[in-house]
């Protein structure tokens, strides 16, 4: 039998949940490992340069960093049922919504994990037993804590501070509510086929909504179509489904659109602003940029929301509006028309001020 893959990941990491539902539905032939301390704190930074989970192994022994690259490599080797719809508008919302998914919803699901103890047993038990497989439980709790409290001390630059708990719990459960509505009429995002839009919020609602006790009970519980979504993802028939015809995009995501308008692309241009002031004060020479910035104010909901800016995210976008640049003048106004009616006709004009070259969980400029 051909070597298969291996993920290193945990079932309790965001970026895992996200990697490891995309590759099941790639059908993709792989073992699931949870990571030990050793693979985490030697083997994957010497491979990839960054402390960081998933990250793929392929049968030849090529190290993949990164959902989108570990995708994107994937999509190459598998590329039956791609993922990234074909049709404009579908491509750019699902690559929109990715992003958003993946950097936007970090704080919410950070905040649910760690401000309700309830959650702690699970951590505790799954991250001991993932990082320590051969000790005694004793000592799988002390670096459990130890690990538990490194995570603890990056709540407030994620912007988990009691001041601004009412506006992201408000935020998170309308959301929640608007995603249930949808997933009442359909089985994924964009159709009956995941797109990489669904991929990207699986991450925040597997490991830290859907399974954690508190959040699992109380926000995923009693909404079923959202928990029937969940369940979905990481039980998918590999390959199934469609994207919807005549490139539409589901009227039920309009809110989630309204979100990465209204309140995402604030905090991109937040980070872009924080980027260009660093750029200032940074020695000619150097490129890489911190993996956080100053603290930057944006809309959430009906509120403000301030959290640390964090450069990686400008990489994100930057994915989505080249892939707009790569389509055809007519299919860009197709997009831009889409785009114009949710309120945010320059959307695709977006400046970012740089152009950013992926390093690990860091960036680096490319002047
Ligand atoms: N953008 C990265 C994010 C990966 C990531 O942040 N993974 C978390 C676990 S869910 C991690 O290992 N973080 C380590 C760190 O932030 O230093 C990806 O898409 O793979």
């Amino acid at each position: 039998m051909a070597k298969p893959y291996v993920m290193h990941g945990w079932h309790l990491s965001f970026f895992s949940g996200k990697t490891r539902a995309y590759l099941r539905y790639k059908g993709v032939p792989f073992v699931d490992h949870p990571v030990d301390a050793l693979t985490l704190m030697w083997k994957i930074p010497r491979k990839t340069g960054a402390a960081v989970m998933p990250v793929v192994v392929t049968p030849e022994g090529e190290w993949l960093q990164d959902t989108t690259d570990i995708a994107e490599e994937i999509e190459r080797r598998f590329p039956q049922a791609p993922v990234t719809p074909a049709t404009p508008r579908q491509r750019i919302a699902a690559l929109l919504l990715e992003a958003w998914a993946d950097e936007w919803w970090i704080p919410p699901a950070m905040h649910y994990r760690w401000i309700y103890p309830e959650n702690y047993k699970l951590f505790e038990r799954d991250s001991g037993d993932g990082l320590l497989p051969w000790f005694p439980r004793a000592v799988k709790n002390r670096l459990a804590a130890y690990v538990a409290n490194k995570m603890r001390g990056y709540l407030p630059a994620v912007g988990v501070v009691p001041e601004q708990r009412a506006v992201m719990e408000r935020w998170t459960e309308d959301m929640l509510d608007v995603l249930d509505r949808h997933f009442a009429t359909l089985p994924f995002l964009f159709g009956t086929r995941p797109s990489v839009a669904d991929f990207g919020l699986i991450g925040p609602m597997y490991g830290h909504l859907g399974r954690d006790p508190w959040p699992k009970q109380h926000l995923v519980g009693p909404r079923p179509h959202l928990k029937a979504w969940i369940e979905r993802m990481n039980a998918p028939q590999a390959g199934s489904g469609e994207f919807l015809a005549d490139d539409a995009i589901p009227e039920t995501l309009r809110p989630l659109f309204d979100a990465v308008f209204g309140e995402f692309y604030p905090m991109v241009e937040g980070i872009r602003d924080e980027v260009q002031a660093s750029l200032r004060a940074m020695p000619p020479g150097r490129a890489r940029l911190p993996r956080a910035l100053g603290m930057i104010e944006f809309p959430m909901g009906k509120g403000r929301f301030s959290r640390a800016a964090m450069p990686y995210t400008l990489w994100m976008v930057q994915r989505v509006l080249d892939a707009y640049r790569a389509l055809s003048a007519q299919d860009q106004a197709g997009v831009d028309a889409w785009a114009a009616a949710l309120g945010a006709p320059q959307a695709m004009r977006l400046d970012l001020g740089v152009r950013l070259k992926r390093m690990g969980l860091h960036v680096k400029v490319e002047r």
